[in-house]
């Protein structure tokens, strides 16, 4: 548990905004696939003095003094992301998932360029082509999705097909709610066919990548990725780029993200990327990312068993996707808001071909990042998908408040740890 204490005396106003939100993080459960708790450590970096200090530039190549210890930050924080994840270079400036694929298609593309990227509806993400964002007033993004949302098989000879008609400088592979693993072979194929560089966003998978239990798309030949750094990742609220192997490319990379596009970089939250990086480095975390699956699973089976639909069917990674509307007749915002009066927080989700509108979509997407690293394991995810059925099929305030206490309990149960390694 956090201690605010000059918070608390200074300003209490916000104390106590705090210290309802650490109430919350302690006594719910956390199924929001993209969430996560981090290390003390990580949160000491991060409140670390590094905050009051400005570095624009890179290691050796500042535009302001006093950086002795900022180079010796970013550094470490460099040559551990590339250890990670394989990769000859990585930017570990990006603030964010967004930041880091705004860079990387400024870096690769021109203004007219075409990406080839997965549709929203269909798992991909706001920053790979969705019209409400800028970057379609920017950049031609032309999308491609699945052939069968019952078990999530991509499309990939119409992807081919689109491929050579409209020639995209990137073929973009990533999703922020697809519970499949890709086939980045196919990715490769078509991309070298076209003459199109391969990108991966990985921002929802880095840790199963960096825990070995998924596939790394460097090892198939995608040129770079792109991250968010605080998902299965486990790190701090931020992003990263890496390239496997071409320094032109990183170059560009590094230049698109300061100064194209970002200023001073946030010294303090690169100070816990390193120490996340460091913690995922160590052997617990492939248990952690192993463990991420089987906890999955577990949920998986009890869906399965009281014939939920799940869109693709099921899933490879830490994250499933249920048609709420199909399987108890509510919306996904009606079960996003009655499991969060019991104390189990996910989101609700547009899912494939979806007959509802966005703000309030059919389906609901849940994962188990965050329940893993509190030490749930199958017996307790299992039990943990069978209140969410209990809660989704009765709805009543009865069940509600039995199931709330039983949240409380097992979460009190399973407290947020301080280290991992
Ligand atoms: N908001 C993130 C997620 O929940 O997947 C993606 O940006």
């Amino acid at each position: 548990m956090n201690s605010y204490h000059h918070i608390e005396k200074e300003d209490p106003e916000l104390f106590t905004a705090l210290d309802g939100e650490e109430n919350r993080q302690a006594e719910g459960l956390e199924l929001i696939p993209s969430e996560n708790y981090v290390s003390r450590a990580v949160k000491e970096a991060m409140a670390s003095s590094l905050t009051n200090k400005y570095a624009e530039g890179y290691p050796g190549k500042r535009y302001y003094g006093g950086q002795e210890f900022t180079d010796a930050v970013e550094t470490l924080a460099i040559e551990r992301a590339k250890k990670l994840f394989g990769a000859a270079y990585a930017n570990v400036q990006p603030l964010g998932g967004a930041n880091a694929n705004i860079a990387m298609y400024m870096a690769l593309l021109e203004p007219g360029d075409t990406v080839l990227g997965m549709d929203l509806s269909h798992g991909g993400h706001l920053t790979h082509g969705h019209p409400v964002t800028y970057l379609t007033k920017i950049f031609n993004f032309v999308r491609y999705g699945m052939k069968d949302v019952e078990t999530g098989e991509i499309d990939y000879d119409d992807m081919c097909r689109v491929a050579k008609e409209v020639r995209p400088k990137i073929i973009l592979a990533g999703f922020s709610a697809y519970p499949r693993e890709l086939e980045y072979v196919k990715f490769i194929e078509i991309a070298r066919e076209v003459g199109a560089l391969a990108v991966m966003d990985i921002a929802h998978i880095a840790g199963l990548i960096a825990g070995k239990v998924a596939k790394n798309p460097f090892d198939y030949g995608f040129d770079v990725m792109t991250t968010t750094t605080h998902k299965t990742l486990r790190g701090p609220r931020g992003g990263m780029i890496l390239t496997r192997e071409s320094e032109d490319i990183a170059k560009k990379i590094d230049k698109a993200v300061f100064p194209g596009f970002q200023g001073g970089p946030h010294m303090h939250q690169i100070a816990a990327k390193a120490v996340s990086f460091h913690e995922a480095l160590h052997p617990s975390f492939a248990l952690y990312a192993k463990q991420i699956i089987a906890n999955t699973h577990a949920m998986e089976k009890v869906f399965k068993a009281h014939a939920i639909r799940m869109i693709t069917g099921g899933s490879d990674n830490h994250l499933l996707l249920l048609d709420a509307w199909k399987s108890f007749g509510i919306s996904g915002g009606e079960a996003e808001s009655l499991l969060d009066r019991a104390g189990i927080t996910l989101n609700k989700n547009t899912i494939a071909d979806d007959t509802r509108k966005p703000m309030d979509p059919s389906g609901i997407r849940l994962g188990t990042p965050a329940i893993t690293t509190r030490g749930l394991r199958e017996p307790e995810s299992a039990r943990v998908a069978s209140l969410m059925v209990e809660i989704l099929t009765k709805r009543d305030d009865i069940t509600v408040e039995h199931v709330k206490k039983e949240v409380r309990n097992l979460a009190l149960a399973h407290p947020i740890p301080e280290s991992f390694i």
